[in-house]
């Protein structure tokens, strides 16, 4: 399928989509984010796809949603466009997606890769969500994930002041899982794909919505959730298999059912 601002390349176990605007930093226009909803919910039907990432450029991950194409808007032309319709479609991808981000994570580039599982970000990768600095706010998680991942007074401290935080603060701070030399950070995504493609699907899928849950769930509830779903999984033939093949001591087939 042909895009014009993203590029989807598949690669054995695990697809790549990477935001493509580079002269604007990868900036999030409609176009784009359709683009990228679209090839997720793609990828997400495709058997042969076990991981997705998403990244950007050297210089950008996403600079942020399009100024330009918002700077004129008014309130009803925002509830209009219903940009929240497309955030929250990425939000029910049931396949891991890790972000690889390098250089500029702001404003809704920040929160993209928020809404990733996992972000592996290269020693040059900025974050932040400078939404404040141009008469707004975040508009798509950053008031909430943030605010999860690295607690009230670091989030009121971003969110407020609109700076930019390094990679070696995000790694500090736990909104991200790891920091490598711009030259590896994709390899690193890709090597990270490539382990949990080699895991059995249904339960990299219930495992990850489970984790997931724990988000919007008190822990009585997100736990009786997680024991279903792991009651589940003795219903696949894939932990039949997976237990057979460590009593027998072999490496198990995964059939994905
Ligand atoms: N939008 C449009 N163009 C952008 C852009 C952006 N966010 N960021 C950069 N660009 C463009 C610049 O205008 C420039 O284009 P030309 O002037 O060459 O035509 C080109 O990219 C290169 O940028 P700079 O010349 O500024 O490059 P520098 O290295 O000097 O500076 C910078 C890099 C990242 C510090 C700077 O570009 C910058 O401050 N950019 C804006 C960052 C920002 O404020 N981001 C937050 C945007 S608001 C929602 C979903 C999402 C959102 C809201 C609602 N719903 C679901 C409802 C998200 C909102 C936002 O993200």
């Amino acid at each position: 399928m042909a895009y014009q601002h993203i590029i989807v390349t598949k690669e054995q176990g695990y697809a790549i989509a990477q935001l493509n605007r580079p002269d604007v930093l990868n900036a999030l226009n409609m176009k784009l984010m359709a683009e990228l909803v679209e090839a997720l919910e793609a990828l997400d039907k495709d058997e042969d796809v076990r991981c997705v990432i998403i990244t950007g450029n050297e210089k950008a991950f996403a600079a942020g949603a399009d100024i330009k194409e918002m700077a004129d808007a008014s309130a009803m032309d925002m509830l209009v466009r219903d940009m929240f319709a497309r955030w929250d479609r990425i939000r029910k991808i049931k396949k891991p997606i890790i972000a690889a981000v390098s250089g500029f994570a702001l404003g809704g580039g920040c929160e993209l890769s928020m809404t990733c599982d996992i972000i592996i970000a290269s020693e040059t990768a900025k974050f932040g969500q400078p939404e404040i600095n141009i008469g707004v706010m975040p508009g798509a998680g950053g008031t909430q994930r943030l605010t999860r991942a690295v607690g009230k007074a670091k989030a009121m401290e971003i969110v407020l002041t609109g700076k930019m935080i390094s990679a070696q603060e995000a790694l500090q701070w736990g909104l991200i899982n790891k920091i490598v030399p711009v030259e590896y950070y994709l390899q690193e995504a890709k090597d990270l794909a490539k382990e949990i493609a080699s895991k059995p699907p249904m339960a990299v899928r219930l495992a990850k919505e489970a984790v997931l849950k724990a988000f919007d769930t008190t822990i009585e509830a997100g736990l009786e959730y997680e024991r279903k779903n792991f009651y589940l999984l003795f219903a696949s033939d894939d932990q039949k298999e997976g237990m057979k093949a460590f009593v027998d001591k072999r490496k198990p087939e995964w059939k994905g059912r």
